[in-house]
């Protein structure tokens, strides 16, 4: 999964994205320079994990992880950017989720604070670079029709991109449109930026931080919202005494890391969970969306698991902290085999059978 850092300038993409590993990455300011993105994988803890790992001894133990990548202000089409922005969109389209970062700080130019304000703009933009491409797609399609060469495919894509030009054209994300499967299928390709799940993340300065209240529902109801204090949780991650940085958690009212607190959002924005693999070698925590089948599963681990599946041994996790050992999970007939349509919920244990 990998999600994208984004907002208006100076907002604090960055600065979060060093909160969020293990404070400044070097290479930042040269990175900048040559246009290069920073990218880093967060693990997604998870005390079942953990707890799998006491049962199981692995010689080794994987967390889930989400990608991050920071974007810079791809509003910004200033000297030097040219044709950067259109490489950065592409980009933002390989992503899986979109977090917009707010800004609830002073700034050193003092420029007045209004998140929802920035909110709107990032909206607008990521909803015009989807009208451009639907604008694109609807101009070659009338090409196609003055040469002879409609199908019914094609019929059926303009009647649900002409949808799309009315509701963007009336500043509306893609993602409110209720799509079929086919439709959604036809407009795969696009990797329309609009369409992506949302999050936001409030960067509040200590003063600010805890204190947005009625505002911060106002925000939850525009998208899932997590509070983040920048800078402050930058400085937290650089402590090497984890009971020194804890006790400055606790006086600003942080209960869960920053770490903790994205991944948290994410999964529930995306409408993600884990299932997990286990045995002497490795206990592993994968990621999948709701409503994932057992072979969209197995394709996670590796596409020749798709590919030959045939079965897959499944238990839940929480009947083997019920029984304790995976012994007792077959005496009780709960490890079952499932085909490939099987929906997999959050925390199956799983085990793939496969033929290649
Ligand atoms: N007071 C305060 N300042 C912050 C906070 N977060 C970021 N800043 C400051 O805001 C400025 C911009 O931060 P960056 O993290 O570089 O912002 P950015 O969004 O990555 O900027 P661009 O990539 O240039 O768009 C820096 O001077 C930060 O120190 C915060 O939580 N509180
Ligand atoms: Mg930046």
């Amino acid at each position: 999964m990998k999600l994208g850092l984004i907002g208006v300038r100076s907002c604090g993409k960055t600065t979060i994205f060093n909160a969020l590993t293990n404070g400044p990455t070097p290479q930042n300011s040269q990175a900048k320079a040559r246009h290069v993105l920073n990218r880093i994988f967060i693990p997604v803890s998870d005390s079942r994990i953990d707890q799998l790992a006491r049962v199981y001894q692995p010689k080794k133990t994987t967390y889930a992880s989400i990608e991050l990548v920071d974007f810079p202000d791809f509003l910004e089409k200033g000297p030097g950017m040219g044709e950067n922005v259109a490489e950065i969109v592409l980009q933002m389209k390989t992503t899986d989720g979109l977090a917009v970062v707010l800004r609830n700080f002073d700034n050193e130019l003092g420029e007045p604070i209004h998140p929802l304000k920035d909110l709107e703009k990032i909206e607008a933009e990521l909803q015009l670079n989807d009208l451009i491409m639907v604008e694109n797609r609807l101009a070659r399609i009338e090409w196609s029709r003055q040469r002879g060469k409609m199908t019914s495919e094609i019929e059926r894509e303009e009647n649900i991109l002409r949808i799309l030009a009315e509701h963007l054209g009336n500043s509306h994300p893609i993602r409110e449109i209720k799509l079929s499967v086919e439709e959604q299928k036809l407009l795969r390709g696009f990797q329309f930026l609009s369409q992506k799940p949302l999050m936001i993340i409030l960067n509040s300065d200590e003063t600010r931080f805890n204190k947005s209240g009625h505002f911060f529902e106002q925000l939850n109801l525009k998208g899932n919202s997590v509070e983040f204090s920048g800078k402050f949780e930058m400085e937290l991650v650089a402590l090497t005494d984890i009971e020194e940085a804890r006790l400055f958690m606790a006086d600003l009212g942080i209960e869960m890391s920053a770490r903790e607190r994205l991944t948290q959002i994410a999964y529930k924005t995306l409408g993600l969970i884990s299932f997990f693999t286990v045995g002497p070698d490795e206990v592993r925590a994968w990621t999948i969306h709701q409503g994932d089948t057992a072979i969209e599963a197995a394709r996670v681990i590796h596409s020749d698991l798709a590919r030959g599946f045939i079965r897959a041994a499944c238990f839940a996790y929480s009947d083997l902290t019920n029984l304790g050992s995976e012994k007792k999970i077959r005496e009780k007939g709960l490890l079952r085999l499932e085909g490939k349509d099987y929906i997999v919920p959050d925390g199956t244990v799983m085990e793939i059978k496969f033929n290649v």
